[in-house]
């Protein structure tokens, strides 16, 4: 398998609650490396620029809301099929879905403030990369 980097982000509930370093101990555990990472805070704006794909579903203004509401750790994480791994490490997007032993599951307060945020597709990682993150952030 390729390996891959992947755009992972550390939600407001999580950060707010210092999870950031147990949420990142489950990265590591499952072989994926943090090879950037930086904490800020999102503007309104810059989320919903981030969720723009979402913005005729019904909890777009709720999900900006609450990505702007405290700050976010952003995170690229690379390893072999690190995208698909990453969504697994994550859990289903419900945390009442999500399987034992995953991020959602462990930490994760409901289906809107569910702790990370992960890509979901090679291309989309690519974009979610850059949108966070210049070439020289970026060590090989
Ligand atoms: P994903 O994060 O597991 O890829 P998506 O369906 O892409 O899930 O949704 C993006 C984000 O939007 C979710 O992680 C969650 O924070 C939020 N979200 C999704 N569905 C709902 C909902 O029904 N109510 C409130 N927020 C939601």
């Amino acid at each position: 398998m390729a390996v891959e980097r992947t755009l992972s982000i550390i939600k407001p509930d999580a950060t707010k609650r210092n999870l950031t370093g147990k949420i990142n101990a489950k990265f590591e555990d499952a072989g994926l490396r943090i090879v950037a990472q930086k904490r800020i805070k999102l503007s309104p704006e810059q989320a919903g620029k981030f969720y723009e794909v979402h913005k005729d579903r019904p909890f777009y203004g709720e999900l900006v809301d609450f990505m702007a509401s405290e700050p976010v750790v952003v995170q690229v994480l690379e390893g072999e099929g690190a995208i698909a791994k990453n969504r697994e490490v994550m859990g289903a997007t419900n945390p009442a879905d999500a399987a034992a032993g995953t991020i959602r599951k462990e930490f994760a307060l409901s289906v809107g403030e569910n702790s990370v945020h992960g890509s979901d597709a090679p291309e989309t990682a690519k974009e979610e990369i850059a949108f966070f993150f210049s070439g020289l952030e970026l060590v090989g």
